[in-house]
C-alpha cells in the first residue's frame, strides 16, 4: 500500500505508458507548444534588443518553460464555469489552458491595450474573468498573495450553493498555484490552516523548481518537500510526483481534482518540476546554477516526454509536426495582431482608481441593479430613537443582512462570542454561521478571503480587531485597493473592512490605541472613514455596504465605550455619501478641522472659547471634503487641523498642504496642527494625557491661533 504521499516511480522508456483516457491530450500538448512559443518570442525579443523596436520588446519577461505541460494538464480539469484559480506570474500556460486567447496574452507583456491590464501591469500578472470558465483571480506582484484569495473563492464557492442555493456552483472549485518558494509565506500557511479547517474545495498545487529565484527549496521547507512534510496535517489528501512525467501528472491531478470535486476536502498536489530559464528576464543565473545542473533540468523537460508520449500511441509523427506547424502559425497571426494593437493612452491612466458611474466591473461586489434595488436616501429620519455608537453600527448590519442575503459578516470572535467589542452580538443566532461567523487567526486570510468573495459577487464585511492587528493584512488590502486599476475594471473587490481604533476610556496602549488613519487614506483605491458619532456610522457604513469601493471603516474605541458618539438612529435606509463634511458650528474667526472622537474634545474647547470658530467634522478622509474646508478656510482666514495620528505625514500636513495652495491668499496666519509628537499612544492615563491631544490643549491652540 503506498503511503499518501508516496512518490510514483517515473516509467521507464521501455515500457511508455499508453496516453490516460479522458484527457484531451491533443489540446494539451496545443497549450504546451503555445506557451513554449510565447516564452520563445520574448525571450528571442529580449535577446535582439538592439535590433528590435522599442515598441516591441517585453520589459519584463517570465518565462513558464518547464512549468508548462503539467500546469496544462491541470488546466484541462478545470472545465466547470464556477472554477477559480489564485495563480502567479508563471501561470500562463494555465490560462491558455482555460481558454485565454493568444493575442491577449502576447499584447499584455507588449503593454498594449486590451490584454490583462492595459499596459498597467507586468504581462504574465494576470487575470482572466471567464463567464464560460476558470476564472483566474487577479494576480499580484507579492509572492504568496494567491492563496488566500484562491481560499475566499473556495468559501464563496460554498456560500453560492449552500446558503444562496445556486446549484451551478455544485462540483466547482477553487485551485492556488504557487513555486516552492512560496510555501513559506505567510499566505500559504493561512489558506491552508483556513481550507483544512473548513474542508473547503480548494485544490494547491505547488510547482517544485527547487529554486527561489536562487535559494534552494530546502531553504523554504525542510528537505524541501512541502508534501512530505504535511503527511500529517489534518484533512489533506495529498499528493506527490514528477510534473516532467504526462502519465504521472495527469494521474496525480486527477485524483486530487476528484477528491475535491467531490466534495471531500482539500487537497495538495507537489509536483517537481525543471526551471529551463532563468528566474526572469534580468537574472543572468551567475553564481547559484552550474552548466551540470542547468542540464540535468534540460535533461528533465516535459515537452520531448510529452511527445513521446503521445507519439505513436495517439498521434502519429505527421499529426505532431501539424501540431507544431500549428502552433508556429497560429503564435505568428497573434503576435502581428498583439503588436498591432493601440498602446495605452496615458489621458486614462487615472481612471479606474475608484468606480466610475455607469461602468461597473466585469467581476466583483453586486451588480448595478442589485445596487439599484437597495436603494437608500441621505434624508435622515428626525425621530429615530437614541443610539450609541456600537448598536447603531449592530442594527445597520441587521438591517443589511436582512435585505441582502450575499451579505456576510465576519472575523475573530466575531460569531459565537459576537465581537470582542460585542458589535456583532446577536448576529450569528439571527442569520446563522454562514452568514456571520469566525475565523481562523489570520488578518491575511481575513481580507485575502474577502476579496474573492467580493469577486464572487459577495458583500464582506471583514473585522480587524484592533486596528494595529491590520497589520499583517497589509499586503491583501493594498493589493485589495489597486485591483480594479491594475486589471482595468474587469475586477473589483468592494469589501468592507471594519476596525476598531483610537484611544479607549481613559486608556491607551501601543497595541489596541492605535489610529494611524492616514496609511490608508495613502493606500490606492480605499474609501475611509471615520465617523464621530452613531448617525454618521450608519449611514456611511451603509454608504459602503451598498456601493462599489472598498471601505475601511473605523469604529473608534472612546465611542465604542462611552455614550459620547450616542446619536439618533437615522432610520434604515439612511446613506451618508463619502466625502461630506459636517459643518457642526459656523463661525468666522477660525475654522477647526477634525473627525473621529476628537472631534467630541473640539466641540468641548469650543463651548469654552469666547470667538466664531467654524467646526468641522471631516467624516471621512479618503475621499476628503476639500471644498467645504477650503470655503471656510477663506471666510476665516485661520485654520486649525486636530488629529489623534502623528503629526509629521498625518493627515493635517495633507489638509495644511492643500490648504496652503489653494488659500494661501487668504490666511491671517499659517495653518496650525495640534496632534502627538510622533509618541506612541501610552497605557498610564496620564501618559495618554500627555500625548493625545485633550480639550485644554486644543483651547490653548485655539486661542494661539486666534492671537497670531
Ligand atoms: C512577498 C514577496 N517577496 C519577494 C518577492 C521577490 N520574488 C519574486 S519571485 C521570488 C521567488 C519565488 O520562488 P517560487 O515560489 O519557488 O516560484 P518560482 O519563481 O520558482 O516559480 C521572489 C523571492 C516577491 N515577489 N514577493
Amino acid at each position: 500500500m503506498p503511503s499518501k504521499t508516496a512518490v510514483r516511480p517515473a516509467p521507464s522508456s521501455t515500457s511508455t505508458p499508453v496516453p490516460r483516457p479522458g484527457f484531451d491530450w491533443r489540446r494539451i500538448a496545443y497549450h504546451t507548444l503555445v506557451s513554449r512559443a510565447l516564452d520563445d518570442v520574448e525571450e528571442s525579443t529580449n535577446r535582439q534588443r538592439a535590433s528590435v523596436p522599442r515598441e516591441h520588446l517585453v520589459l519584463y519577461q517570465f518565462s513558464a518553460r518547464g512549468h508548462d505541460m503539467a500546469q496544462c494538464i491541470l488546466g484541462s480539469l478545470l472545465n466547470h464555469p464556477h472554477d477559480g484559480a489564485g495563480a502567479y506570474y508563471r501561470s500562463r500556460p494555465l490560462l491558455l489552458s482555460v481558454g485565454l486567447g493568444i493575442e491577449d496574452a502576447l499584447a499584455s507583456p507588449l503593454g498594449r491595450t486590451g490584454g490583462f491590464s492595459g499596459g498597467r501591469d507586468i504581462g504574465v500578472v494576470c487575470n482572466f474573468p471567464n463567464p464560460d470558465g476558470c476564472t483566474v483571480l487577479p494576480m499580484a506582484g507579492d509572492v504568496g498573495s494567491q492563496y488566500t484569495p484562491a481560499a475566499g473563492w473556495a468559501q464563496a464557492i460554498r456560500y453560492h450553493r449552500e446558503t444562496l442555493g445556486d446549484r451551478s456552483y455544485e462540483g466547482s472549485i477553487s485551485v492556488a498555484l504557487g513555486g516552492d518558494g512560496s510555501v513559506a509565506t505567510n499566505g500559504f500557511w493561512a489558506a491552508l490552516t483556513m481550507a483544512t479547517t473548513l474542508r473547503l474545495p480548494l485544490l494547491f498545487y505547488i510547482e517544485d523548481n527547487a529554486l527561489g529565484i536562487s535559494v534552494r527549496g530546502d531553504m523554504q521547507t525542510p528537505g524541501g518537500d512541502i508534501a512530505r512534510n504535511l503527511a500529517a496535517f489534518g484533512n489533506l489528501f495529498i499528493r506527490n510526483g514528477n510534473g516532467s512525467d504526462p502519465h504521472e501528472a495527469a494521474g496525480l491531478l486527477a485524483e486530487a481534482v476528484a477528491h475535491v470535486r467531490g466534495g471531500e476536502g482539500p487537497a495538495l498536489v507537489r509536483l517537481t518540476v525543471p526551471r529551463l530559464s532563468s528566474h526572469s528576464g534580468p537574472d543572468n543565473q551567475k553564481g547559484y546554477r552550474t552548466a551540470e545542473e542547468m542540464a540535468a533540468d534540460e535533461a528533465r523537460d516535459p515537452v520531448p516526454a510529452l511527445r513521446r508520449y503521445l507519439v505513436p500511441a495517439l498521434l502519429s509523427e505527421a499529426e505532431w509536426d501539424a501540431l507544431v506547424a500549428d502552433v508556429a502559425r497560429d503564435v505568428e497571426v497573434a503576435l502581428t495582431g498583439a503588436r498591432a494593437r493601440p498602446q495605452p493612452d496615458p489621458a486614462t491612466v487615472a481612471r479606474h482608481v475608484y468606480a466610475e458611474a455607469g461602468e461597473p466591473a466585469l467581476m466583483g461586489g453586486l451588480s448595478p441593479e442589485e445596487r439599484d434595488a437597495l436603494g437608500g436616501t441621505d434624508e435622515p429620519k428626525e425621530e429615530g430613537e437614541l443610539l450609541r455608537f456600537a448598536e447603531a453600527v449592530r442594527r445597520t448590519l441587521r438591517h443589511e443582512l436582512a435585505v441582502n442575503p450575499k451579505l456576510v459578516v465576519f472575523g475573530e470572535d466575531v460569531g459565537r462570542k459576537g465581537g470582542v467589542h460585542l458589535v456583532t452580538e446577536g448576529l450569528q443566532k439571527a442569520f446563522g454561521a454562514e452568514r456571520v461567523f469566525d475565523t481562523s487567526l489570520s488578518e491575511e486570510g481575513i481580507i485575502g478571503r474577502a476579496v474573492a468573495m467580493a469577486i464572487s459577487g459577495l458583500v464582506p464585511v471583514a473585522e480587524i480587531q484592533f486596528r494595529k492587528y491590520a497589520d499583517p493584512a497589509a499586503e491583501q488590502l493594498n493589493n485589495c485597493g489597486t485591483l480594479r486599476w491594475r486589471t482595468a475594471n474587469r475586477f473589483a473587490a468592494p469589501i468592507i473592512v471594519r476596525m476598531p481604533g483610537g484611544f479607549g476610556k481613559d486608556v491607551g496602549d501601543p497595541w489596541h490605541s492605535l489610529s494611524d488613519e492616514v496609511r490608508f487614506a495613502h493606500a490606492y483605491g480605499w474609501q475611509v472613514a471615520i465617523p464621530s458619532n452613531a448617525a454618521d456610522a450608519v449611514g456611511l457604513l451603509r454608504a459602503a455596504m451598498r456601493g462599489a469601493n472598498p471601505t475601511i471603516f473605523f469604529e473608534h474605541r472612546s465611542l465604542l465605550m462611552t455614550g459620547d458618539g450616542s446619536a439618533r438612529y437615522p432610520g434604515d435606509d439612511y446613506v451618508l455619501p463619502f466625502g461630506r463634511a459636517r459643518v457642526m458650528q459656523e463661525g468666522t474667526d477660525l475654522t477647526l478641522v477634525t473627525w473621529g472622537a476628537m472631534v467630541h474634545r473640539a466641540v468641548a474647547a469650543c463651548s469654552q472659547v469666547d470667538a466664531a470658530v467654524e467646526l468641522i467634522d471631516l467624516r471621512t478622509v479618503a475621499p476628503w471634503d476639500r471644498d467645504t474646508v477650503l470655503t471656510s478656510v477663506r471666510k476665516t482666514g485661520r485654520c486649525l487641523v486636530v488629529h489623534e495620528d502623528n503629526r509629521t505625514a498625518g493627515f493635517g500636513a495633507e489638509i495644511a498642504a492643500t490648504i496652503g495652495q489653494e488659500a494661501f491668499w487668504h490666511l491671517d496666519a499659517p495653518v496650525q496642527r495640534l496632534a502627538p509628537d510622533d509618541i506612541p499612544v501610552p497605557y498610564h492615563p496620564d501618559l495618554l494625557e500627555a500625548v493625545v491631544p485633550s480639550t485644554t490643549g486644543i483651547l490653548r491652540a485655539i486661542r494661539d491661533l486666534l492671537a497670531a
